[in-house]
């Protein structure tokens, strides 16, 4: 018996896992184990040979148990030493870097004249930007000989023979959305007409798609006089100084009279600041609605007045935050956007400043 349990705890001591462990538990106390086989010799004893053996049997099957027990217990924690040694985690490890986009320039601007037009009262309108010539050219009063017209170098839509609608372009202008309006609201009104507009033209300075900001307030006893404020009002916020400006007489088919916008600026090595200087930039134009633009948005010219204007918002925001090639707005080019973009979170307000 002690032959018999110095081999089975040495082979428990030796058992390298739980399976090797679990074949010694069978080969000593399962059914046909050794030590099983052994406790069912006792039948065979006599009473007094059975009195002495059968405890010293059961101790034994009892110890060889518990070393079992005991070494099943060790496999375990070494297991899970093991796992622990192997499975660690540097919490204090800084987080993996995640790329966010960033908000393109000309959405920003946008937001921008959207953020100071809405302080002086203007709503925003948007339209279609397909647009029938009536709209975007007739109601304009640039009628079908006009200049203007070619002069604007349209995409026209293509249109099958036997085709009936009206001829369709890609807006030249926002000023159709004021049309639309003008018909659906009518008077008196004050919205600005931020979108995207197309021209068949690239060169530096342009791009088949660009975009701009259109305005109109229409009242009883609107002037120029109102206009020029508010225009002054705009500039002044938007570039964050007081800036001076000059209107010089001009001629566009929707206003009458019309005037050109120019904004001080001084160019220095290359590049122009805004609001300084003696030198002046051409920014915008504008002019009282002419009466038959009026008209043809359903509004009397009799009763009503009112100015309009426009420009450019990639031009202004060139302007604004020193980006010198119009094409590199539309090349989505990631590291021009990295760094000329914004962070999302830096909304355009009037009190935190428009953009830092
Ligand atoms: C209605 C009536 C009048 C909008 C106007 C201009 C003058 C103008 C250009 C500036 C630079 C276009 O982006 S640009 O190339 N715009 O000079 N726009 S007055 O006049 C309107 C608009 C709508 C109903």
């Amino acid at each position: 018996m002690d032959d018999l349990r110095d081999k089975y705890i040495d082979l428990i001591g030796k058992a390298a896992d739980e399976a090797a462990l679990e074949d010694l538990r069978v080969q000593a106390v399962g059914k046909k184990g050794e030590i099983s086989l052994q406790m069912r010799s006792l039948g065979k004893m006599s009473p007094e040979e059975r009195q002495v053996m059968g405890p010293k049997l059961n101790a034994l099957k009892d110890e060889i148990n518990s070393a079992l027990g005991a070494k099943k217990a060790a496999l375990a924690d070494a297991a899970l030493n093991e796992r622990l040694a192997a499975e660690w985690l540097d919490v204090t490890l800084p987080a993996r870097g995640t790329r966010r986009g960033s908000i393109h320039p000309v959405s920003q601007v946008w937001e921008e004249c959207t953020a100071i037009f809405a302080d002086m009262g203007f709503a925003v309108a948007e339209g279609p930007q397909v647009e029938t010539d009536w709209y975007n050219f007739d109601a304009l009063n640039i009628p079908g000989h006009h200049p203007a017209r070619a002069e604007m170098d349209t995409f026209y839509m293509h249109r099958a023979t036997g085709d009936e609608r009206p001829p369709h372009v890609l807006r030249t202008h926002t000023s159709p959305v004021q049309i639309r309006s003008m018909e659906a609201g009518g008077a008196p009104t004050r919205i600005i007409c931020p979108g995207r507009v197309y021209r068949a033209d690239y060169d530096q300075t342009h791009t088949p798609m660009f975009h701009q900001v259109e305005g109109l307030a229409i009242d009883k006893d609107i002037s120029m006089a109102n206009l020029k404020w508010v225009l002054e009002e705009f500039f002044s916020a938007y570039f964050g100084r007081s800036v001076k400006t000059r209107f010089r007489a001009s001629h566009f088919p929707f206003t009458e009279p019309s005037a050109e916008v120019d904004i001080q600026c001084q160019w220095k090595d290359g590049s122009v600041t805004v609001g300084e200087g003696d030198d002046w930039l051409e920014v915008l134009g504008s002019g009282m609605v002419h009466p038959k633009v009026l008209q043809a948005g359903g509004i009397d010219p009799s009763e009503w007045q009112g100015f309009a204007f426009g420009m450019g918002i990639d031009r202004i925001a060139m302007l604004k935050y020193g980006i010198p090639d119009l094409r590199a707005f539309f090349d989505s080019d990631l590291r021009w956007l990295r760094h000329y973009g914004f962070a999302s979170l830096d909304v355009p307000t009037l009190h935190g400043g428009l953009s830092r």
